[in-house]
């Protein structure tokens, strides 16, 4: 049999900076590379290492803080400023300071983003106290996620950073647009929830805004018979294809790739019920056979990605932390920046609970998926022509 032929992906999504293997093994970025990241940047800088691995996530209870904040917000915004970025999704908030909220400001910003989708907050300083204190401020919201692919920064593990840019390459050689409307690691048992990020590079021609979509309103949007047929349907989210992904170009599986069925109707602890599919990891609807999953898994990823009327954008500026719900929206980076500079982003984002349909299913274990089948490439992947 031919050998699979897999794709050349583009340069611009997870950069073209020039990367070298460090004395410990580490890959990292290169001096070139990096003399075009800002100084104050470096301990954000992604590295890899191929001897990192972890076993599967295992079931954890997950209490969500929001249910203990107080809805009038008075810790959180007592002495904010505030703009609805659109009537139903986003808040953009001067005046507070995220590093310095007490407990309860913590609950009211996790009701907050559940609320409001996505929080925009002006002037934050974590960029200046580093990645560690980014993971000890996340750690209060639940379990810091580590990435099973993406590169970290050195000396933590669970911050995933994306080094974009940096190439001469054209980013729309293969594709027409980039746009990869996604829920953060979805496959997991328990995808995460309350999400942290930051740009720490930005690109100086403007551009690089992330796109977020409403998946309450998603769903609202539908007519009552469709939502019937919804209701009762389980989709399998699966990793194989970034580990793939990652391994074809040369980078690390630090978690060997798990599939996970999550409700399609996915009902958070608040009560907030969401469209719970995304184009980057949901590959088919249990019980419908191929033809009919496709058919109506692409009619929802059209529905979330053509309605710029639940969508909008997060626009960065420099100590611009977004603060995301990952449960309640869908969101892509937007490469419309000039990729011969490069783009920094880095995110923290402590895991939730098991989606469930019926909150009466809340915090009861279930048994990841690990992958057996034929496609994850593994230690197959020599036997590969790259294109
Ligand atoms: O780069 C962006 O704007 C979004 C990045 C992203 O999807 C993520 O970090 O999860
Ligand atoms: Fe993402």
């Amino acid at each position: 049999m031919a050998p699979a032929v897999y794709n050349k992906y583009p340069r611009a999504l997870f950069g073209g900076s020039k990367l070298e293997t460090d004395a410990k093994g580490n890959v990292v970025v290169a001096p070139e590379s990096r003399a075009k990241i800002n100084k104050d940047v470096e301990d954000f800088l992604p590295t890899w290492n191929k001897e990192e691995h972890y076993e599967p996530y295992k079931f954890h209870e997950y209490h969500d803080p929001a249910l203990r904040a107080n809805p009038s917000f008075p810790n959180l915004l007592a002495n904010a400023e505030t703009k609805n970025i659109s009537p139903k999704l986003g808040t953009e908030i001067k005046g507070v300071q995220l590093s310095q909220l007490n407990d309860a400001g913590r609950d009211e910003l996790a009701l907050l983003a559940h609320q409001r989708g996505v929080l925009v907050f002006r002037d934050q300083d974590f960029v200046s106290k580093g990645p560690q204190h980014f993971v000890d401020y996340v750690k209060y919201f639940g379990n810091p996620h580590i990435h099973p692919t993406s590169g970290r920064p050195k000396d933590v593990a669970n911050i995933h950073v994306i080094l974009s840019g940096d190439t001469k390459e054209d980013p729309f050689s293969t594709k027409t647009n980039l746009v990869g409307f996604h829920s953060d690691v979805s496959y997991e048992l328990q995808p995460t929830a309350l999400s942290f990020l930051t740009v720490t590079n930005l690109p100086a021609g403007g551009g690089g805004d992330t796109v977020f979509a409403d998946s309450a309103e998603a769903y609202n949007r539908l007519s009552p018979k469709f939502k019937d047929i919804l209701e009762n349907l389980n989709a399998v989210h699966s990793a194989v294809e970034q580990a793939n992904f990652s391994l074809v170009k040369g980078g690390v599986v630090r978690r060997d790739p798990v599939e996970n069925v999550h409700p399609i109707v996915r009902t958070t602890p608040l009560g907030k019920k969401v469209l719970f599919v995304n184009k980057g990891f949901t590959r088919r609807i249990e019980g419908l056979k191929v033809e009919e999953s496709e058919a109506l898994l692409n009619f929802l990823f059209d529905h979330v990605a053509k309605a710029h009327d639940l969508q909008i954008r997060a626009n960065w500026e420099k100590d611009t932390v977004v603060v995301f719900d990952n449960r309640v929206v869908n969101h892509s980076a937007i490469l419309d920046f000039d990729t011969t500079e490069s783009r920094l982003i880095a995110r923290s984002s402590a895991q939730g609970e098991r989606p469930v349909h019926n909150l009466k299913d809340l915090n009861k274990p279930d048994e990841n998926h690990l992958f057996e089948g034929p496609e994850y490439l593994g230690n197959k992947l020599s036997d590969l022509k790259l294109a």
